[in-house]
């Protein structure tokens, strides 16, 4: 049986322009990501985007909105990520570099991502129109996707 850890993302778009993290540490280090962590025992999913998201770079939302739930397997680990995603189109203070995470502005047409993790330039495009998905990807190690699916949904 594969158990399996909740997670949370938040990407805040501003027209033309996304605010992603250089990932200084841990899981994911190296990439260009959106914010997010692990949700805590009695914390809910959408208070845990708001925290890591304050955590890691500075910025606090008002409106959070459910865009996507993706749930990743890596062959030869017994736990799978449900990452829950959210986007936030309006946001208080300044990006401010932490620990974990180095801001920075992208513009739309400007993604980066060869240096994303291989799943975002699939679902990228979905999240951008404000179309909501499900996901599921297969990872052989951090860099390869054995196999995915991928659906809009109209509610998530
Ligand atoms: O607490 P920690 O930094 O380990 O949390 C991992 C973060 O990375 C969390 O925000 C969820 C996110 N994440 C994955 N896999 C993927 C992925 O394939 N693409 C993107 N964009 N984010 C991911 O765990």
């Amino acid at each position: 049986m594969l158990s399996s850890k909740l997670l949370t993302l938040v990407l805040v778009v501003q027209p033309g322009r996304v605010l992603l993290g250089m990932k200084k540490r841990g899981f994911g280090a190296g990439k260009w990501n959106g914010f997010g962590g692990k949700v805590q025992p009695g914390e809910t999913i959408e208070d845990a985007a708001r925290r890591e998201l304050e955590e890691e770079s500075g910025l606090t939302v008002d409106a959070l909105d459910k865009i996507g739930n993706i749930k990743f397997e890596f062959v030869g680990e017994t736990q799978l990520l449900d990452v829950h995603v959210f986007r936030a189109d309006t946001y208080n203070g300044e990006p401010t570099e932490s620990d974990e995470m180095r801001p920075q502005w992208f513009e739309r047409d400007k993604i980066p991502f060869s240096q994303m993790w291989a799943d975002d330039i699939l679902w990228f495009p979905l999240m951008l129109q404000k179309k909501k998905f499900v996901g599921y990807f297969k990872f052989q190690g951090h860099d390869v996707i054995l196999s995915h699916t991928l659906e809009e949904v109209e509610e998530l």
